[in-house]
């Protein structure tokens, strides 16, 4: 389970102000609690400001590689903006995100290409978002074709299923796990992540609902989250669902786990 720590994000009004006023400690110390409770990957994602977006990230990249060895998902919804900051990362990591919009593959494939870099890819085009199953796996298999243009096999990649919130679309769980599994046998090799927190959008107990998805969609083969990893309890979730799942021989990492504090209940 590859977990991508989301915490850095200009979107969470604390992170805006810290990324306005330059406030390093706190950026550095978002990226070390992480680390330290278990990131594979340090999103970084400047949020709403389109002006100062590629100073803001190229800011948070420098930070965030000096507090921390754990490599960067660049995240933005502009590919220009990736393309300018990804000379200033100093180990691949991966790319968030790609989608089969026009024009970002070309700038995004190549970028990457004979690099270790990952990417993360929507499935969403130039129409939106598919709600059925066969639009998303179609556009997925657009990405892996175009992808593998430049040589970018499907192991490199992570599908983003983008899951639609349940309050709005009763199916939208089913419809995730359908295109999981359809993703999965056309691409054994390829990953699928996810955000948790659509899902339960327009919904009370949301942090209940995001972990109940999260816990059933490993289940289900989700390969990597973008979550809070120093959230104990959704932690706690996500390792008891390993050794649920026979992959914590002795039950060992949830022990380790909980015995350093990592897991837990809410407090
Ligand atoms: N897919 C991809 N990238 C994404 C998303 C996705 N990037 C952005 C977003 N969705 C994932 N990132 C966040 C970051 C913060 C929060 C939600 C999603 C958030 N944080 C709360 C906070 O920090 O205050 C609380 C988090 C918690 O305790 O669980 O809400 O879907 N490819």
């Amino acid at each position: 389970m590859i977990i991508i720590g989301e915490k850095i994000n200009g979107s969470i009004p604390r992170v805006k102000r810290a990324i306005e006023e330059k406030d390093e400690v706190f950026i550095s110390n978002l990226a070390v609690r992480q680390a330290e409770a278990g990131a594979d990957y340090i999103d970084v994602c400047a949020g709403t400001v389109p002006e100062n977006e590629v100073e803001a990230l190229t800011w948070l990249i420098k930070i965030v590689q000096e507090a921390v060895e754990v490599p960067l998902c660049i995240d933005s919804p502009n590919h220009r903006a990736i393309e300018s900051v990804f000379k200033h990362a100093k180990a691949p990591g991966i790319i968030n995100s790609v989608s089969e919009e026009e024009g970002k593959g070309e700038i995004i494939y190549p970028m990457i290409q004979g690099t270790e870099w990952k990417v993360i890819a929507l499935t969403c085009d130039n129409s939106g978002i598919p709600s059925d199953v066969q639009g998303r796996v179609d556009i997925t298999k657009k990405i892996v074709e175009k992808a593998q243009g430049y040589n970018i096999t499907p192991d490199r990649i992570y599908i983003d299923p983008l899951v639609m919130a349940l309050s709005t679309d009763n199916n939208s769980f089913l419809k995730f796990v359908d295109t999981l599994a359809s993703i999965k046998k056309l691409y054994p090799t390829i990953s699928v992540t996810s955000g948790l927190s659509n899902i339960s959008y327009g919904m009370p107990l949301r942090k209940t609902i995001n972990q109940s998805f999260l816990t059933t969609a490993v289940y289900a083969g989700m390969d990597s989250a973008i979550m809070d990893p120093c959230n104990k309890e959704m932690m706690a979730a996500l390792l008891a669902t390993k050794a649920l799942l026979g992959l914590d021989k002795y039950c060992r990492n949830f022990t380790n786990a909980y015995r350093k504090g990592k897991i837990g209940p809410a407090k």
